[in-house]
């Protein structure tokens, strides 16, 4: 058989393609995406799912003209593949390739960008109606799993989209899996749907047997008729969204071209909201990601025959440290509860949910939800817990601020991945949690250098009496040892890590060690450098940093975070409330823009968020203050 792959550079060229030739491209696609991920990483399982899904899509559709918005984004390596990006495709999320997500700046053919979950519904209905206005005509296609379908985004645009009877598709991609497996009655609803066939082939016996029965068939059959009249609203085909105003056509095998060709044509004559509902194995075709979708959701470099991660590193993450040191804490403390949005393998919290099953909740990708959810389990005297990451924990703000932190409520946020996150890029990076947490009234907020300092300030946070949120970065510790039950720590008391008058630093949770080191090189320049470990961003240790601005006159701030609003801010505002001018203050951390993918070590090198980059940064910032020059915020 010629290979197909190699001839397709557009949705052009797959348009006139048989059902064989279909199917074969669909193989030469998964080869291609399990051969590309293996070495670049990415989220491989989810895209092995969709594989027939984009290939369907882009032979019945029109794209570009036609809109296709995939949820979340990460299942549309295929679509990426057969838009023109097939040669580019082996960049995917290496710096200057291609994005792990849809992008509209990257392809004319990426309709909306994505990396969140249960945008799509939202995306596709404000296109409809925009094509609606303007009196356009073309189709609009949201593709969104089960999961992204707990979201209470999604609820709200179906609402919306039924209530307007807009002209869309929702293609529903059912693999009984989020990231780990699906919570929830939604979930549980399309697994009823997905038994229908089974249950209408059985209705059909019945009747038949009921009738058959001398004297009495019909009455029976009248009567079983009336009681089915409930029954059958449970059962019925989609009938919730049919209730919500779509027609609901399903379920379908998912992984059948030929069968998902002739839907997506009959669903496109049909006006109004539509959902087509498609069954799809996660990890399909690649049986290692078949077996254990949960570590293929999100895959690191591995190797293709065995399946097996390439590094293995000896030093466990912050994230497994989390995890462990809760499993010890709730030991001891019956009252401490565990939340997740739909990420307990992510934030470490499996062995917890183990552990304790009945203090544990997967709440759906749903952290608008779990933030409210954890504020009033602390009203009853819990002690809530939510392990989040930091790009997520934007969806809650308002539950921080209203539920949280205006009723004072003792909820601990473990934020991690808080700061670069490296190839998931923009969507994914979390720098904004310093400045969207710190005006919050209430709120303590703490950055721990390494993970004996994470367990320290978990265990604080779990005395302390209202809200409390920790942000640690994604990836391992520093290999320091840790203690059994970590002791506590004074709230809002930074430590002195290295002495010195000429200039200080003061640095938050990752960037500390980074800022020793620089200290160090800047020995070589006779430069005494004061480096303070901030701990805490929220209250500041005052005393300590209006010492080093006293002492040292330059002070340079370092933090994984947007500058705008930091740490440097905070920091900047009290010196300023306390009337120190001749002092200078430069900060160092993300500049005011969206941070590009690429690996961590290339971004924090980029941004010179690295010990050389703080020491020539920190040494600058020294010599502009000897020439009366005014301090630098970032790499200007
Ligand atoms: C708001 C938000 N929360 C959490 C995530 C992390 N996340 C990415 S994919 C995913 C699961 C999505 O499941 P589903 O929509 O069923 O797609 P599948 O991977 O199963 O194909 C989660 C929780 C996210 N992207 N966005």
């Amino acid at each position: 058989m010629e290979p197909l792959l190699g001839q397709v550079n557009s949705p052009e060229d797959i348009k006139n393609l048989s059902t064989k030739q279909m199917k074969q491209l669909a193989d030469e696609i998964r080869q291609e995406i399990i051969s590309v991920v293996s070495n670049t990483g990415g989220h491989l399982a989810s895209s092995l799912g969709a594989v027939e899904i984009a290939l369907a899509l882009h032979k019945v559709f029109n794209s570009p003209v036609d809109k296709i918005i995939w949820d979340v984004g990460h299942q549309s390596y295929a679509h990426k593949i057969v838009t023109g990006r097939r040669e580019v495709f082996k960049t995917l999320r290496q710096q200057n390739g291609i994005s792990g997500f849809p992008k509209r700046s990257e392809n004319p053919h990426d309709a909306f960008g994505t990396g969140h979950s249960g945008t799509s519904i939202s995306a596709a209905l404000g296109i409809a109606k925009a094509r609606d206005i303007a009196g356009e005509d073309f189709d609009v296609v949201a593709v969104i799993g089960d999961g992204a379908l707990t979201g209470g985004m999604a609820f709200e645009a179906l609402n919306h989209a039924g209530h307007l009877k807009a002209d869309m598709i929702v293609v529903v991609n059912d693999n009984t899996m989020s990231i780990a497996k699906n919570v929830g009655a939604m979930g549980k609803y399309l697994s009823k749907l997905r038994m229908e066939p089974m249950y209408m082939r059985v209705r059909k016996d019945l009747r038949k047997a009921v009738k058959n029965i001398p004297g009495v068939g019909d009455r029976l059959l009248r009567a079983a008729e009336s009681m089915e009249e409930n029954l059958v609203y449970m059962f019925i085909p989609g009938v919730i969204f049919e209730s919500m105003g779509f027609t609901y056509l399903g379920p379908f095998d998912g992984h059948d071209v030929e069968k998902l060709d002739e839907v997506f044509r009959r669903v496109k004559d049909i006006p109004g909201p539509r959902v087509v509902h498609v069954i799809t194995q996660k990890g399909k075709g690649y049986i290692p990601a078949e077996r254990d979708s949960i570590k293929f959701h999100g895959a690191v470099p591995f190797h293709v025959e065995s399946g097996e991660d390439r590094h293995n590193g000896t030093v466990p993450s912050y994230t497994g440290i989390f995890g462990d040191t809760l499993v010890r804490l709730a030991k001891l403390n019956p009252k401490i509860v565990g939340i997740t949005a739909a990420m307990p393998d992510g934030t470490g919290l499996v062995e917890f949910s183990r552990l304790f099953p009945e203090r544990f909740f997967d709440v759906g990708i749903a952290e608008q939800h779990a933030v409210t959810f954890s504020a009033a389990l602390a009203t009853q005297g819990f002690r809530p817990v939510f392990a989040i990451y930091s790009t997520f924990l934007q969806r809650g703000y308002d539950q921080v601020i209203h539920d949280v932190c205006l009723q004072n409520l003792p909820v601990v946020f473990a934020i991690d991945r808080a700061g670069l996150v490296g190839e998931d890029g923009p969507t994914h990076h979390g720098v904004f949690d310093i400045s969207f947490l710190r005006p919050i009234p209430n709120i303590v907020m703490m950055a721990p250098k390494d993970e004996a300092e994470l367990i320290v300030m978990l265990r604080t946070a779990l005395k302390y009496k209202g809200p409390c949120a920790i942000r640690y970065p994604r990836g391992r510790g520093v290999g320091v040892s840790l203690e059994d039950i970590p002791h506590e720590m004074e709230i809002g008391k930074g430590e002195t890590l290295n002495d010195g008058n000429d200039l200080a630093i003061i640095a938050v949770g990752s960037m500390v060690y980074p800022s020793v080191l620089a200290a160090q090189g800047l020995k070589e320049f006779r430069l005494g450098c004061r480096v303070i470990n901030a701990r805490f961003i929220k209250p500041l240790d005052e005393e300590l940093i209006l010492n080093a601005a006293r002492d040292c006159k330059v002070i340079v701030t370092v933090e994984e975070n947007v500058l705008t609003g930091g740490f440097g801010s905070a920091v900047s505002e009290l010196i300023s409330r306390n009337g120190l001018t001749d002092v200078c203050v430069a900060s160092l951390g993300i500049p005011d823009e969206f941070i590009e993918h690429g690996s961590l070590s290339y971004l924090r090198d980029k941004l010179g968020l690295s010990a050389s980059g703080i020491k020539d940064f920190a040494r600058d910032a020294y010599n502009r203050f000897l020439t009366g020059k005014p301090a630098l915020s970032s790499l200007e």
